[in-house]
């Protein structure tokens, strides 16, 4: 039987998953569905014009589902949702100094989407790490606003 062990891969401050990310062609029909499945009738809708995307913010529990609609054919949305289909897009963490993170993992090797991070949902400063550098998955770094960090 294969031995269980624990590693710890970081001493710092404590992350947390932000948000979901879930690509959708309809906004509205997408938010019917999963109002049903999460009972929670908490739902924010915002356009983020820097991303092109329209967002639905599901709360849950600590974290929140986000249903990204893409605003136009040129949004990184449209392109997924054409060549994948619909579904999970991205994970998104939260990081204390989004700067500093983009320095360390850019020093690292990580290829960095955006060097300077960029306005994205709920005025969260954002970048993103490529799913070519860390097995497959995009994930979103986000340093949220003062007021609720
Ligand atoms: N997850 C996993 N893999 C993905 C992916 C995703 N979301 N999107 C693309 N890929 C894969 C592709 O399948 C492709 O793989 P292969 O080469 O093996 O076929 C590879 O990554 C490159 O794909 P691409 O479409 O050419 O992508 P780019 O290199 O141009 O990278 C990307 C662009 C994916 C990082 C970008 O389009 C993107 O999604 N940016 C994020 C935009 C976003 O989510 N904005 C909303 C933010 C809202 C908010 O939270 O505030």
């Amino acid at each position: 039987m294969a031995s269980m062990g624990h590693q710890r891969i970081s001493k710092g401050i404590e992350m947390k998953v932000d948000h979901i990310g879930i690509a959708v062609k309809d906004l509205q029909d997408t938010l019917n569905l999963y109002k049903k499945i999460l009972e929670n009738s908490e739902v924010q809708t915002e356009e983020v014009p820097t991303e092109k995307v329209r967002v639905a913010i599901i709360p849950l529990g600590d974290t929140r589902i986000e249903l990204l609609e893409p605003m136009s054919d040129e949004s990184a949305i449209a392109k997924f949702i054409k060549e994948k289909g619909e579904g999970v897009h991205h994970i998104a963490v939260t990081v204390e100094d989004i700067k500093a993170s983009i320095g360390k993992l850019s020093a690292e090797g990580l290829r960095v989407l955006y060097p300077e991070p960029r306005l994205g949902s709920h005025g969260k400063m954002i970048t993103f790490v490529h799913p070519k550098s860390t097995r497959g998955v995009l994930l979103e770094l986000c340093q949220l606003p003062k007021r609720e960090s």
